[in-house]
């Protein structure tokens, strides 16, 4: 897929500051005009922490933009489908940027940037921003999984020490805690739709149907129906345009584990001990602060 064939160090990667937040250096080295970018005012930025549900998101919403045709839906790899704004040719075929510019607005655009870091265009022009969360504990448990097919990243090490990481903030694209809370706090002034994992595992089609509002659109009930079979776990998993299955091993070597890996709630009730589980909620209830964000599967 890539004409840039990884190295034996390919693994080799640091993460560099930009104001704040950690971010790889590859990504880190064009920030500049990532900051730049002038989104179209009918293009739909996905913002989310990586792992919350993220490519289930974009696929709705692409579906939703293609009145449920699934063979349209079916045009292109979900990663060619949506732009991810600030990718590097070390994870993506070619730059987001460079995507961005051959595609048509409306265009759809991942990032994983907090909200702080977001192009100032995207709030010049009210561009519709979607920002999905996902409770922390099966957040960390999918990160887990995904830097052991990711092959662009050093080796994951141990679940103790990944744990910890996680709780340090010390991830590429900042820490969890200021991650969400940033987009919750700033969801009102900047029209963020601030859409939970576990809402959308709950009842899909009423989450469907939210979003759809959301983007202005009218859709039948009958396409709704259609939308939310499509994007089932089941059908994105089977789904060569949706499941990250066209990349190359060495960026993602899915031989142990799958991009769309379980696609549950509660999992982290198989990862975490009952000590690590009772730290990390003292932690995360002290990290929150007085921002209560309706987080669910917590406990
Ligand atoms: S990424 O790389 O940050 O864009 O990853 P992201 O898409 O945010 O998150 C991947 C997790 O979302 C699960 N997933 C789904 N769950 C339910 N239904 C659907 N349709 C769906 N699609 C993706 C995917 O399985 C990852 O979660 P885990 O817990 O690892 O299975």
């Amino acid at each position: 897929m890539s004409d840039q064939q990884l190295t034996s160090d390919a693994r080799a990667y640091h993460l560099i500051d930009v104001n704040g937040i950690p971010l790889a250096d590859h990504i880190a080295k064009d920030f500049e005009d990532v900051s730049a970018f002038c989104p179209d005012p009918s293009d739909v930025l996905i913002a989310s922490f990586p792992k919350s549900g993220t490519t289930w998101t974009v696929e709705v919403v692409d579906q939703l933009f293609h009145n449920g045709d699934a063979e349209l839906c079916k045009r292109a790899p979900i990663t060619t489908r949506c732009a991810f704004l600030e990718a590097s040719t070390r994870i993506r075929e070619e730059k987001g940027l460079d995507l961005l510019k051959r595609m048509d607005p409306p265009r759809l655009i991942k990032t994983h940037l907090p909200l702080q870091l977001v192009p100032q265009g995207f709030f010049q022009n009210k561009c519709k921003i979607i920002y999905v969360a996902r409770n922390p504990k099966d957040t960390v448990v999918s990160n887990f999984y995904f830097e052991q097919i990711n092959m662009t990243t050093p080796e994951t090490g141990t679940w103790e020490a990944f744990l910890d990481y996680f709780m340090n903030g010390e991830m590429e694209w900042g820490c969890w805690y200021d991650h969400v809370k940033g987009y919750w706090e700033g969801r009102e002034k900047c029209n963020i739709f601030y859409l939970f994992y576990e809402d959308m595992k709950e009842d899909p089609r009423r989450e469907v149907v939210r979003l759809m509002k959301y983007l202005d659109l009218s859709l039948s009930d009958e396409v709704i129906d259609r939308v939310v079979a499509q994007t089932s776990f089941k059908e994105m998993r089977d789904n060569p345009m949706a499941n990250y299955s066209v990349f190359p091993k060495d960026i993602y070597d899915t031989s142990n584990f799958k991009f769309m890996r379980k696609g549950l709630v509660g999992d982290w009730q198989n990862h975490f001990t009952a000590e690590q589980a009772a730290t990390f909620d003292l932690d995360c209830q002290k990290r929150m602060g007085p921002v209560d964000i309706p987080f669910r599967a917590l406990l």
